[in-house]
């Protein structure tokens, strides 16, 4: 990481160029000129909250950590910002646990269906027991992720061509999920026909029709304007998602460590404040979704729940996890099957 790409960026042409190129110039040039990237919309929270640390970083190690921020996939899609992850090419990335435990097998945990019953719930689990174990094991392939997962929020499912209202309803329905074997289990232990897919396509998908519908949290559906492209949402918060900020170990562990103690410290802050955004536009978004022309549906979850139990999928990722992750988990959220 520590490339010492002083001025790099200015010759890289036009293309990419960060959301902030032309922010204001530190006072001297920067060592450490590093890349954080991010699949998320630029007005989302995520984005914002990132640009702001960046600019905090930059001033508290007077201009010698300077952190361009590239968000919405200008660097590709999230299998493809993985791999440069590893090799160093990216050097911070947000990603969801769940698409990450194809490298990071337990990273997934946190997308058990129906596992978290409300936000009280979800922060006890990952800034305590759940996500200290989840952040050891990303350690150990290769990867350092800051102490505060970042929200990306419960998830509910969308539709263009039906209302889904009962699992009896997922049967054969062509839902995009993310690429992640959770995911795919999940849903095809509802019935229906999951297609994976990278959020950098999931527009087209749905536009074209490639994928009826899809599932995500509503601020996220608000953001990327999934609404333009679907008719229906049903709230059954299968799952609750986040997004790991995740180091190249090697880049990160290299750089001085009051430059690393600084930057943990301002991504952790905004990581807060990033929840904090979320957790105020969830107070709003249905209703404008709803003038935005989305119908919703309310589900019987235990309906949900229940058949995702009949077909096995708590047994089956209980054996995939372990006895141990699925101890830490039954301990912070109660008893799962
Ligand atoms: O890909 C998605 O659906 C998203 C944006 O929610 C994740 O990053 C998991």
């Amino acid at each position: 990481m520590p490339k010492l790409s002083r001025r790099a960026i200015l010759a890289t042409g036009t293309a990419a160029l960060p959301l902030f190129a032309i922010s204001a110039k530190p006072s001297r040039a920067a060592d450490f000129t590093l890349k954080l990237a991010n699949n998320s919309p630029v007005t989302h929270p995520q984005t914002v909250r990132q640009q702001e640390a960046a600019e905090r970083i930059k001033k508290a190690t007077n201009g010698t950590v300077d952190i361009q921020v590239f968000p919405n996939n200008q660097l590709g899609s999230d299998t493809d910002m993985l791999s440069q992850l590893r090799t160093g090419a990216i050097d911070f990335f947000t990603l969801s646990g769940l698409i990450l435990s194809t490298l990071v097998p337990v990273a997934a945990i946190n997308g058990v269906g129906f596992a978290f019953k409300d936000y009280d719930t979800v922060w006890t689990a990952m800034d305590g027991k759940l996500g200290a174990h989840v952040r050891g094991e990303i350690d150990k392939r290769g990867l350092v992720a800051m102490d505060r997962i970042w929200d990306n929020g419960f998830r509910q499912i969308t539709s263009s061509t039906r209302p889904i209202k009962a699992p009896e309803d997922l049967k054969g329905f062509k839902i995009r999920v993310p690429v992640s074997p959770l995911w795919t289990s999940m849903f095809t232990a509802l019935g229906a026909s999951p297609i994976s897919i990278n959020f950098a396509e999931v527009y087209s998908a749905l536009q074209t029709k490639i994928a009826e519908g899809q599932e995500n949290p509503l601020t996220l559906i608000q953001i990327a304007k999934l609404y333009e492209v679907q008719r229906y949402v049903s709230m059954t918060s299968h799952m609750w998602d986040g997004f790991w900020m995740l180091a190249n170990k090697r880049g990160f562990t290299a750089l001085p460590p009051d430059a690393q103690a600084i930057i943990a410290k301002e991504l952790n802050q905004s990581a807060l404040d990033e929840r904090a955004d979320i957790a105020k536009l969830n107070e709003s978004v249905a209703t404008d979704l709803k003038t935005k022309g989305l119908v919703f549906e309310d589900v019987d979850k235990p309906a949900f729940r229940d058949a995702l139990k009949k077909a096995g999928f708590y047994a089956d990722w209980k054996k995939k996890f372990g006895d141990e992750a699925w101890g830490i988990l039954e301990s912070q959220v109660g008893t799962l099957s």
